[in-house]
């Protein structure tokens, strides 16, 4: 395993991509102290200022594109493993992607895919605590929590190690596991929840994780709907 730390760059995902390109072995590790152009899922933005952690792993599993999905609850389970154990905090995680304390985004993920290889990105607010207005509310970072700073290289070395333990597990005997340590991080404390898709938003309940890593809801109409993204959102 290699780590390459940068000071800034684009995108430690477009980073990884085009080392993935050059043949890089599996578990190369990309690591910038900020991105001039974090993203989120669906083009959007991830704020990336200095001091947050931002990774990207590249990775090679021998699995079609359609069984890809459980990477991304795997890289939150190893974030949140990541974070309970160096600092006994109790971060949950949120389907599909998000990293979450107290209901606050603390970090997130971003699995993306290209003909070379899988790319997953994590995104962790570590020591950097400013937000644009529109998303202060809902976001926090370790410094907050912790009330000072932390050491960002022993984060990756962590999760690193995390992430590569249930990697080297989903491929040997599949996401049973996986799924199982989701829904104990999950907080399901109100299961009403909204789903909303690009085409649509639905309203129903969580009745649980299936073995892909979708999310199987009971919606009003008493109907049964997997999905496999989407924002989810708490009814109260
Ligand atoms: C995510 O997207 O949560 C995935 C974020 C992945 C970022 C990592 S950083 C390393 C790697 N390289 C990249 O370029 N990306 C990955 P999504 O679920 O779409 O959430 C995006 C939304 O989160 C935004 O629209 C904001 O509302 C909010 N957000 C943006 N920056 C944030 C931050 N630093 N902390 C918490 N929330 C943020």
């Amino acid at each position: 395993m290699k780590i390459l730390t940068y000071e800034k760059i684009d995108s430690t995902n477009d980073e990884a991509k085009r080392l993935a390109k050059q043949g890089v072995p599996e578990w190369t590790v990309v690591v910038a102290d900020r991105q001039t152009k974090g993203r989120g899922r669906l083009g959007r933005r991830w704020h990336s200022d200095s001091g947050g952690l931002y990774l990207s792993v590249i990775l090679r599993p021998p699995l079609r594109t359609g069984e890809l999905f459980p990477l991304t609850l795997l890289m939150a389970v190893a974030t949140v493993r990541t974070i309970r154990g160096l600092f006994n905090l109790e971060a949950m995680v949120k389907w599909p992607n998000d990293i979450v304390f107290g209901g606050k985004k603390l970090g997130g993920v971003l699995v993306e895919t290209d003909r070379q290889a899988v790319i997953a990105g994590i995104g962790l607010n570590v020591n950097n605590d400013h937000f644009p207005e529109e998303i202060q509310k809902e976001t926090i970072s370790l410094k907050t929590i912790l009330g000072s700073k932390s050491d960002p290289g022993k984060i990756v070395e962590v999760f690193v190690q995390e992430a590569k333990k249930l990697y080297q597990h989903f491929l040997k005997k599949g996401s049973d596991l996986l799924i199982e340590e989701w829904q104990l991080f999950s907080d399901l404390s109100h299961p009403w929840v909204k789903v909303s898709t690009p085409a649509k938003t639905y309203e129903g309940r969580i009745l649980r994780l299936g073995s892909k890593g979708e999310l199987i809801i009971k919606i009003a109409d008493g109907k049964i709907k997997k999905f496999y993204s989407g924002e989810v959102t708490k009814v109260r």
